[in-house]
């Protein structure tokens, strides 16, 4: 008996084929990945805060999001505009979808240091196979260890991250290694050279001094308000070393909470998909990008599936560029 379609299913729906991956990627193993350009991985969490990771489900809401079978094969618009494509990856450019890595949500101080030892091996393994990461979060803790990963041997690697906090608190209760503290420990790694760091609005959790250290350090900040002034987009990106390395560290709280509601603590006055588009197409005409995370979708929150949606349709967007990037294609 045939299964009758869902209206679910018009547009993706929720029940992919769980033998596959985002998008209908093939599924990939972390060791093997010796054809592959770019490996997807969920990382529910790293180094919760005694509340729990609320995101442990992310990455399997955005596989479910929008992952029909021939969506990989399909033109993109936003990607492609009218040039007739072959789809979201150019031809000879391959993606695998690594499942989600084994890390416990628990803040107890040994499980929160074998869940970064877990996720740096597994980054490490992804970069030794020349394979580029394309992380789904999990809470902002998660790219400390992802960056650890890079090391010396990829120096100097700028990082490029939009979110509505900085991130920059020294510790929360005496936890160094949370989702509020991602950017301060990036910059006491010796590989990372320059940050810069795009949307940051209304009051999160920084106080004026972690602002202060960071301007400091040399961090090139553009708040969300001076984004969307005529040209932001574009100053903010020249402030971005030319064809350095960069690393982009998306916290999906960059977006205003009217197209993102799935997040833990919602910031008025955000950026909406198009403003994320133009950024991320600038990044890619700068400079070569060698890894994505895109974090803090927390589907508790979701109102109608749009939070997962949208995390999806970002991320589609970045893989593209990406994509492009190693076909060698201009962007
Ligand atoms: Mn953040």
């Amino acid at each position: 008996m045939s299964k009758a379609p869902s209206m679910g299913n018009l547009f993706g729906g929720s029940d992919f084929d769980q033998d596959k991956g985002w998008l209908n990627m093939p599924r990939g193993e972390i060791d093997a990945l010796s054809a592959i350009d770019i490996a997807v991985l969920g990382i529910g969490c790293a180094t919760p805060y005694p509340v729990g990771s609320y995101c442990m489900d992310a990455p399997d809401a955005i596989r479910s999001a929008r992952s029909w079978p021939s969506i990989l094969e399909q033109h993109d618009f936003d990607l492609y505009g009218l040039s007739p494509s072959k789809g979201i990856l150019p031809d000879g450019v391959t993606a695998a979808d690594l499942g989600n890595l084994p890390v416990v949500d628990h803040a107890d101080a040994k499980v929160t240091a074998n869940n970064r030892a877990a996720i740096e091996a597994a980054i490490k393994a992804i970069l030794d196979q020349d394979a580029v990461p394309f992380v789904f979060g999990g809470d902002d803790s998660v790219p400390i260890p992802v960056l650890a990963a890079y090391g010396e041997a990829k120096a100097p690697i700028s990082i490029l991250q939009i979110d509505a906090h900085i991130d920059w608190r020294n510790e929360v209760n005496g936890e160094n290694n949370g989702l509020s503290s991602n950017m301060r420990r990036a910059s006491e790694m010796d590989h990372i050279g320059k940050i810069v760091q795009l949307g940051a609005r209304g009051i999160g959790s920084a106080r004026s001094t972690d602002l202060q250290d960071a301007l400091d350090y040399g961090v090139s900040f553009h708040t969300t308000r001076m984004l969307k002034d005529d040209g932001g987009i574009d100053r903010a990106l020249a402030d971005l070393p030319q064809d350095t390395p960069v690393y982009i560290a998306l916290d999906i709280d960059c977006l205003d909470p009217v197209v993102m509601p799935a997040v833990i603590g919602a910031a008025q006055g955000g950026l909406f998909y198009d403003h994320l588009v133009a950024i991320f197409e600038g990044v890619a005409k700068r400079a070569p990008i060698v890894g994505f995370n895109l974090v803090e979708l927390m589907p508790a929150r979701d109102v109608n599936n749009q939070g997962a949606l949208m995390a999806s349709r970002v991320a589609i967007s970045m893989l593209g560029l990406i994509a492009k990037q190693r076909a060698g294609l201009t962007i």
